[in-house]
């Protein structure tokens, strides 16, 4: 008869045995060492190459990606000109300007707020969430009475350039999300660092003139921004609402796991959503970033006007992705 220690440690060792296949040969760039020169690198949503000029800024000097996104991220969210994130964004279709912020790092840890006003730099609060609760995400009110403990500045996010767009909007008060008209829109910012470490995030004022108390795909873990240092990291761009019914970013990561090149990836999560959702592709756009340990990246768009900024080898370069569809 077996030992009760015997049983135990049969158990054990056949669990650990018949895992093995679930977290050794499907993460193959957790062994395989990059390409020399691929790290670090650090690749935005749209024409944020000053955020990835920020980003760089720390990984060149043998920084940590988490520090690297921060501070990437905060660029635009202070940047008045900038109508899709922090200050300066489009508000809702009562006048608030809501912002939407994720934040993970290395080691799965993971920060967020949704539905939080009057805070120029939600990125950092997300991050505070991280670092300082129990929690990950914090939302409205609750999101803010944090922030201000935590000695953020309350300020007003409405500048004149937004409150006079959204004036504008109210005479036709028309509730319908446009593919993006304009070159920039949500930042998505992932990194790889010198040591491999991953680390991701996302910061948006969402969509313009939505519902009072919408809340998009930006400061949901998976949705908006997905890291994992097994393999790698994903942020999206676009309507939320398509990026939250796929989990598109956690599902990128995933395909990365199973071996797939991030660009390759990207493109599968994109069809997903077109074969699933035929009718809202149509008239949406939606747009990936991707980066596995290895540093080699991917971007791909439902349709095209998606483009991003990639830093690496001391070059900062903004690409026009793919896209599914073609005019
Ligand atoms: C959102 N994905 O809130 C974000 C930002 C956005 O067009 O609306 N971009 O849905």
């Amino acid at each position: 008869m077996k030992t009760r220690r015997q049983f135990l440690h049969n158990s054990l060792f056949g669990a650990l045995a018949a895992g093995a296949g679930n977290w050794w040969p499907d993460a193959p760039s957790f062994f395989e060492r990059p390409a020399k020169g691929a790290l670090p690198v650090v690749i935005a949503t749209w024409n944020n190459s000053r955020a990835t000029a920020a980003a760089w800024k720390i990984l060149s000097a043998g920084g940590r990606a988490l520090d690297a996104v921060e501070a990437g991220a905060r660029i635009p969210e202070a940047d008045p000109e900038d109508t899709s994130v922090g200050y300066g964004g489009f508000p809702d279709r009562d006048g608030h300007v809501t912002l939407d912020a994720c934040i993970m790092d290395e080691f799965g840890n993971a920060g967020s707020v949704s539905f939080l006003e009057h805070i120029m730099h939600p990125i950092s609060v997300a991050r505070r969430v991280m670092e300082k609760t129990p929690h990950v995400m914090l939302s409205g009110e609750g999101a803010l009475q944090f922030a201000l403990k935590e000695g953020f500045p309350k300020e007003n996010l409405l500048t004149e350039k937004a409150r006079r767009a959204w004036e504008e909007w109210k005479i036709k008060s028309e509730y319908k999300p446009v593919i993006n008209i304009e070159r920039h829109d949500t930042i998505g910012i992932v990194a790889v660092d010198a040591r491999q470490r991953v680390a991701g995030a996302c910061t948006t004022s969402g969509m313009a003139f939505k519902m009072h108390g919408r809340v998009g795909d930006s400061p949901i873990i998976g949705a908006g921004m997905f890291a994992d240092n097994e393999a790698g990291v994903a942020a999206a761009t676009g309507l939320g609402e398509l990026v939250l019914k796929t989990l598109g970013s956690f599902l990128i990561v995933e395909e990365i796991r199973r071996g797939k090149h991030p660009q390759k990836a990207v493109e599968t999560v994109i069809k997903r959503l077109a074969q699933k959702y035929p009718k809202d592709v149509a008239e949406n756009q939606v747009g990936y970033v991707a980066l596995d340990k290895k540093g080699r990246h991917g971007a791909y768009s439902l349709h095209p006007g998606f483009n991003y900024a990639l830093y690496r080898q001391e070059q900062n370069i903004v690409f026009e992705a793919g896209s599914l569809f073609h005019k």
